[in-house]
């Protein structure tokens, strides 16, 4: 009840003349699985992309978000088919385009939750251009990156995480390009949250989603997800129920032991280069991990700032004005 409204004592209420009643907030369901699952996804039986989304449905559980703050965006790719799987608000953007998209929706709506999905072509080939840009400007959003080294969707070309030798449409006689280190391009990019994991992994996928989601800033999570298809047993080597071994990289937890010593300082951006410079399947867990304003926050301080200036003046009549100064 609000100071407008007396009630009356027999469950109903007077409003005061004028004045309209508040309306209140219906209580809230709980955001289950169901609630999350739109379509059922189309990729083949045993992709590991199918792994990325029972883990950020788990998370989405988890944490209780509320649904309608929830946006996932992605490019074009197999991965980039993720917003259709996810009910919530969803764009399967552009190739290569949806970090643009995120970085408007972020910084027009700081209040929703923008989690964008892809693939290594997507991310780091087409879209490569757009992810230093994101990154360097620090714009609020999770993204996550499906890196089967290979252009799965376009079925077999090579992609720009390809190894050496790789055969393909695209390289029949095996890849001869230098790969791109994601971790090495996203330390050097600016991003300020960067971390690996291994869709095998579930456990430590949804850990990595739940700290990259509280960062603020441009958190990215490289994830090894195998294309059954098209480059099958990549990731075995890192993968322990395969014979492979996953090396969690140990953080330091500051409490002056000699072993701490030894452990990685997530702050440090030359000590997350070297565990980068690591020959494959390398290490897994947070490379990089740093404060620095977010350009939502900039931005916000800057807009507060302009309208102090131009006092009341509204956007048409600001805008008028600097057409005004540029006669
Ligand atoms: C502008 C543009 N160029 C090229 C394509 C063709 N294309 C679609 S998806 C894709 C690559 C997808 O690879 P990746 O991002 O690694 O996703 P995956 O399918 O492996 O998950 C390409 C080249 C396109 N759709 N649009
Ligand atoms: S082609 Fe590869 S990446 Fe695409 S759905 Fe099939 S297994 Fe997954
Ligand atoms: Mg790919």
């Amino acid at each position: 009840m609000n100071e407008s409204t007396t009630g009356n004592g027999d469950g109903t209420t007077t409003v005061a003349a004028g004045v309209s009643p508040a309306i209140a907030e219906p209580p809230r369901e709980k955001l289950t699985k169901k609630a999350i699952t739109a379509d059922h996804p189309t990729w083949c039986p045993g992709c590991g992309d199918f792994a990325v989304l029972a883990s950020f449905y788990k998370v989405l559980e988890k944490r209780q978000l509320d649904h309608e703050k929830i946006v996932t965006l992605a490019g074009i790719g197999c991965s980039s088919r993720f917003p259709y799987f996810v009910n919530g608000h969803g764009a399967h953007y552009i190739h290569g385009r949806a970090v643009p998209l995120a970085s408007g929706i972020s910084l027009a709506r700081p209040d929703l939750h923008v989690f964008l999905f892809g693939g290594d072509g997507d991310g780091f080939s087409i879209g490569g251009n757009h992810l230093d840009h994101g990154a360097r400007k620090n714009i609020n959003m999770t993204y996550f990156i499906m890196d089967n080294f290979v252009y799965g969707l376009t079925k077999k070309q090579t992609s720009p995480t390809s190894p050496i030798g790789f055969k393909s449409k695209t390289d029949p006689t095996g890849a001869i390009d230098q790969p791109v280190n994601p971790m090495k391009k996203l330390i050097s990019g600016g991003a300020t949250f960067i971390a690996r994991t291994h869709a095998a992994n579930v456990t430590h996928m949804i850990q990595l989603i739940e700290r990259a989601m509280d960062h603020q800033g441009f958190s990215v999570i490289e994830c090894l997800s195998e294309c059954v298809e098209f480059f099958p047993d990549v990731f075995d080597p890192a993968n322990p129920k395969k014979g492979g071994s996953f090396e969690v990289i140990q953080e330091k937890k500051w409490d002056n032991t000699p072993e701490d010593e030894l452990r990685h300082d997530v702050t440090d951006e030359l000590a997350a280069y070297k565990l980068a410079s690591l020959p494959f399947p390398g290490v897994f867990g947070v490379f990089y991990e740093t404060d620095r304003p977010t350009k939502n926050a900039l931005e916000k301080k800057w807009i507060e700032n302009t309208r102090e200036k131009v006092g009341n003046a509204s956007d048409v009549e600001v805008l008028q004005k600097t057409f005004d100064r540029m006669k």
